[in-house]
């Protein structure tokens, strides 16, 4: 079997590679090893960027999003008790984000692909990659039924996310990795509830971070900082309400709505890059090539970016023979992600209590936000990155 674009991982990087490869009339095969319900029903990212939405419209499946979605012009920033808001639209000259769900913008990706006829294989196993060094790559795999199947390729794009098997193809002599583990996770619930707030309230507190978010007026999205290593057991909704009260509170007595916790996960955090991106014909997108802890809200708005650059080097290649834009897409791509680690890792340090951090810490962290919030350009800077920052000229 052959195709032009063999793309591992029907995550959002390579469901939007394949959808924006399609529109210019390339052919790709997605390989995903779990089922499509599962695809659809994983809980992640909320926040897409203005770019991330304006993809989504140009790519034709903007409409739900639309409908369903919610815009938001700023966010509240809470700390010593109080509330400071950064007004998005007004700092950025008009700019925006959205929330709507990553499995909503999944459920969409997967519909449009295969109404279009795309070529997703759900349910693929023991997936490799062959011969990156020349014109001709191959993927090996076993499909659904357990028959061994071979796909040559122009190119092999890794969309597989953090356990990439792609990222391993790149020999070790050229590879490069840069990480850094923060000593505590999130743990995140779903719960049937009301708004809290109009908008996500991002709170720093002596016991620690915890956030509000949301993704419909009836159910609501909260986290709260733990420790990485702690058991979901040693959670029981009570306890977590209790620390959210206690986290969130204000100095005119605010209260967070509550109500049936459905869904709960701790994750870890940290921050990872590897470089290169591409190593012969095969190529790497989104968290595959690196991760981002999630308080910047920028994991699925990267992914999204890289396969921007990569779609636009791969239609050049195929339009006109040009090879330039493929050749940088290394550099252009890490360029963005180096300013999203940048301002995750930001965000992560000024509002999470580090083990073993003292008075003094806490103080300069409060004297930061106090900061960021009160001048104009302390707030631009926040605000110009979490609509995300524009695109390089390519
Ligand atoms: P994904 O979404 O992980 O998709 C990778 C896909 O590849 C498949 N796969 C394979 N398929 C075939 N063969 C193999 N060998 C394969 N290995 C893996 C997987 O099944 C999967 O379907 O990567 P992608 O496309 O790069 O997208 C990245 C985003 O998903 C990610 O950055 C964000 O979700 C990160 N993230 C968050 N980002 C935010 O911006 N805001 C958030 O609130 C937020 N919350 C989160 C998150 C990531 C989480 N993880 C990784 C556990 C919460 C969680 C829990
Ligand atoms: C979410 O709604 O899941 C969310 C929002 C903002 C973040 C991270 C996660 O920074």
């Amino acid at each position: 079997m052959r195709t032009q674009v063999a793309i591992i991982g029907a995550g959002p990087a390579g469901l939007l590679l394949s959808q924006i490869l399609h529109l210019r009339g390339i052919a790709s095969i997605v390989l995903e090893a779990r089922s499509r319900e599962a695809v659809q029903a994983t809980i992640r990212a909320g926040v897409l960027e203005q770019g991330t939405v304006d993809l989504l419209n140009e790519l034709g499946v903007g409409a739900r999003m639309r409908r369903e979605g919610f815009v938001h012009e700023g966010t509240i920033l809470r700390f010593d008790g109080r509330d400071r808001r950064i007004d998005f639209r007004e700092l950025t000259g008009g700019k925006t984000v959205m929330l709507y769900a990553q499995h909503e913008v999944i459920t969409d990706l997967v519909a449009a692909r295969l109404a279009a006829g795309g070529d997703i294989r759900f349910e693929v196993k023991d997936v490799s990659v062959h011969q990156i060094d020349t014109s001709s790559p191959s993927v090996h795999f076993l499909d659904h039924t357990g028959v061994p199947v071979q796909i040559d390729a122009d190119f092999v794009v890794g969309c597989d996310g953090t356990h990439s098997v792609c990222r391993p193809c790149i020999p070790q002599s050229v590879r490069r990795a840069y990480e850094r583990v923060y000593p505590f996770g999130w743990l995140g619930i779903l719960c049937k509830a009301p708004r809290s707030s109009d908008e996500l309230i991002y709170a720093l507190h002596e016991r620690g971070f915890s956030l509000v978010s949301s993704r419909t007026p009836e159910i609501q999205r909260l986290y709260l900082q733990c420790d990485p290593n702690d058991k979901i057991e040693n959670w029981p909704d009570e306890r977590i309400w209790a620390e959210l009260r206690a986290r969130l509170a204000t100095r005119d007595g605010w209260l967070p709505k509550e109500g049936e916790i459905f869904n709960k996960v701790i994750v870890g955090m940290r921050s990872f890059v590897t470089e290169p991106m591409q190593h012969g014909r095969l190529f790497l997108a989104g968290d595959s090539a690196h991760v981002v802890p999630p308080t910047g809200a920028k994991g699925l708005n990267l992914a999204a970016a890289d396969v921007r650059v990569l779609g636009r080097a791969l239609t050049e290649f195929y339009r006109n023979r040009r090879t330039d834009l493929l050749e940088r897409y290394t550099a252009t791509a890490l360029r963005r992600v180096w300013k999203a680690q940048r301002f995750s890792w930001w965000m992560t340090s000024m509002l999470h209590r580090f083990p073993g951090e003292d008075a003094f810490q806490h103080q300069i962290q409060i004297a930061e936000l106090d900061y960021v919030t009160s001048s104009r350009a302390g707030a631009t800077t926040l605000a110009e990155n979490y609509v995300g920052l524009p695109f390089d000229a390519p």
